[in-house]
């Protein structure tokens, strides 16, 4: 059994994500504010998280909202100011909450000082901190970039620069140039700026963005061409796990070895779990865990993620890919992050659950917390998420859409079929599936205009209609409230942390397409979580599964609970208490 003392306070932790924009407005202007956040520590707190992870904040002109820094040492002007961060800091630290930001380092803005110098001459010193090639030249004379790449918001990964007749590398945005991670100096500016600056101000700890990307492949060999109606061609793949990255992994984390700091990376594209291993091996020394994508990205459409329709998933992959999660607790030294919802994701009651009546959004969103409350590793809840808040409806314009992924994606759509409506019904029928606005609309606080959000008449993001039905204020004194079972299941996964955060993790059912079942062990403990992913009453006998005398119901979704019939969506947790001492929770 794990003895507190012996523990990192972020194993047995859960991380609250804030989207800073759509968190809460303090003055009126429609955008979500640091003060906002500081007004609604105490929700925060109430949850029982342990932490927060709050998205970039940093000056930015937000073209990828904030994912493109201009200056890593100063506050977005309409968020509020450094001294606000401090304030934030502080308020945190009193209420026992660590706090996180998010490191984005594989790229800054086209407008950082870095980036302008970089742009200024061939010879400028700082000319190598960012990628540059010559052009090529096809038999025709036109002049053609380095290679076929595809861009993660469409067009090329190239972008020309008129100025010095050269191209310059952008895996996103050309407004998010990559940084050059083989030149030293950059690396030693990027500890100094996007890391020690806020580190001396005492975060816990970062969540790296896109933590797989650094080192780049610099023989840029093309990409094999899968999109015939497009010049180019995807490649995140090869943007991923580049010759160098391990040490510049290594690199970071002695860095943060320098504070005690905390990481939580993004490793997409990385299902094999012992290239994962390598990142997040304790004796390895990189990362302390990542967030995969394997379970986020089923049913994305493979050449352009929005090409797919609702619920285009099989429960047996879902089981496959939490099974690749989860094996890390298992016989190795890594650790994993369980989540399900992000600023880069739909909303999961409407992926895996259901958002079509208010009754079956309840329950699934409560069996979905009953199914990540109990898997290993630490957990990700991220804002809204907590009163199960869904997709903007497929009623909304395409203007509603505010994510350059999103708008890149439909134009695409667009140029490419002659605006053809029913090519852009399917782009919009995509987008309303699995856009990354879902997760970034405003927080739904209370009833009243904006849902609470913010007195503007207009928001930056439209707020969900649906707000006067799901908000904090409504669901806070219902005991039977979505928001009153995250708070008991959250309060659970700390009691049973030795099986429901340490556990062994075991799928029981694994060729069923409607039903759950997973196993939880940790010594002569050991749990069952059931659940049902349809929308139909389930049939199941569960005395076959387990010796349910012995096992206490400690969780249910379902008012009423009849022993071998699942209502839809309902999820329960059953819990076999050994007879050892009891687990002592560990503290701050
Ligand atoms: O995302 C990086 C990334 O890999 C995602 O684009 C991912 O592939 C996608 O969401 C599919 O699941 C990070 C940030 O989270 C994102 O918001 C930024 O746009 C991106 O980096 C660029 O900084
Ligand atoms: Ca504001």
């Amino acid at each position: 059994m794990p003895v507190a003392t012996d523990l990192p306070w972020w194993k047995e932790a859960c991380i609250y994500q804030i989207y800073p924009a759509s968190f809460k407005d303090s003055n009126g202007d429609g955008i979500g504010d640091i003060p906002g956040i500081i007004s609604k520590l105490d929700h925060i707190k109430s949850l029982g998280v342990d932490a927060i992870w709050i998205c970039p904040m940093f000056a930015s002109p937000q073209c990828d909202m904030g994912y493109d820094i201009s200056d890593y040492e100063a506050v977005y002007p309409p968020y509020g100011t450094v001294d606000d961060m401090e304030r934030l800091i502080t308020e945190c630290h009193a209420r026992s909450l660590r706090v996180l930001l998010d490191l984005v380092i594989n790229h800054t803005s086209h407008l950082h000082a870095w980036f302008q110098e970089s742009r200024s001459s061939k010879n400028n010193p700082k000319r190598d901190w960012y990628i540059w090639r010559p052009p090529t030249y096809a038999t025709d004379g036109q002049r053609r970039p380095p290679n076929n790449w595809r861009a993660a918001f469409e067009g090329s990964v190239w972008e020309w620069d008129e100025h010095t007749q050269e191209y310059y590398l952008h895996y996103f945005a050309p407004e998010q140039p990559d940084l050059n991670w083989d030149n030293p100096a950059t690396r030693a500016a990027i500890y100094e700026s996007a890391m020690r600056f806020w580190l001396r101000k005492g975060i816990d700890g970062f969540r790296v963005d896109t933590a797989n990307l650094y080192s780049k492949n610099t023989q840029f060999p093309n990409a094999a061409v899968t999109d015939l109606l497009s010049p180019w061609q995807p490649a995140f793949e090869l943007f991923c796990n580049g010759p160098r990255i391990h040490e510049y992994i290594r690199e970071l984390n002695q860095v943060l070895g320098e504070f005690g700091a905390m990481t939580v990376g993004e490793l997409p594209c990385t299902p094999d779990v012992a290239k994962v291993l390598k990142y997040v091996s304790e004796k390895e020394r990189q990362l302390n865990m990542v967030f995969q994508f394997e379970i986020v990205e089923l049913g994305s459409g493979i050449i352009d993620r929005y090409n797919t329709v609702p619920r285009n998933w099989e429960l047996t992959h879902l089981k496959a890919a939490v099974q690749q999660v989860q094996c890390f607790l298992a016989g190795t030294d890594g650790w994993t992050a369980t989540f399900l919802e992000n600023h880069d994701q739909a909303r999961s009651v409407s992926r895996f659950g259901c958002d079509e009546t208010p009754g079956l959004r309840a329950s699934s969103a409560k069996m979905l917390a009953i199914f990540l409350a109990g898997l290993s590793g630490t957990l990700f809840l991220h804002q809204g998420q907590e009163i199960g808040m869904v997709n903007a409806p497929i009623t909304w314009p395409i203007s509603e859409y505010k994510d350059i992924a999103s708008i890149n994606y439909y134009n695409a759509v667009k140029n490419q079929t002659n605006g053809d409506a029913a090519a852009l019904q399917r782009a919009k029928v995509g987008l309303q599936h699995i856009a990354r606005d879902h997760g970034r609309l405003p927080m739904q606080w209370d009833s009243t205009f904006n849902a609470g959000f913010t007195e503007a008449v207009q928001s930056w993001m439209r707020v969900h209609d649906n707000y006067a039905d799901i908000n904090v204020e409504r669901q806070n004194p219902d005991a039977g409230s979505v928001l009153s079972f995250w708070k008991s299941m959250l309060r659970l996964r700390k009691e049973q942390a030795d099986v429901l955060v340490y556990g062994d993790f075991r799928i029981i059912d694994e060729s069923n397409e409607n039903i759950f079942i997973y196993e939880k062990k940790a010594g002569d403990k050991c749990a069952y979580v059931v659940l049902n992913f349809t929308r139909e009453v389930r049939h199941i006998d569960l005395h076959s599964i387990f010796d349910i005398g012995q096992f206490k119901l400690i969780a249910q979704s379902s008012d009423h609970v009849s022993l071998n019939r699942l209502d839809p969506f309902e999820g329960r947790l059953y819990v076999k208490e050994d007879n050892n001492e009891a687990y002592v929770p560990n503290g701050i």
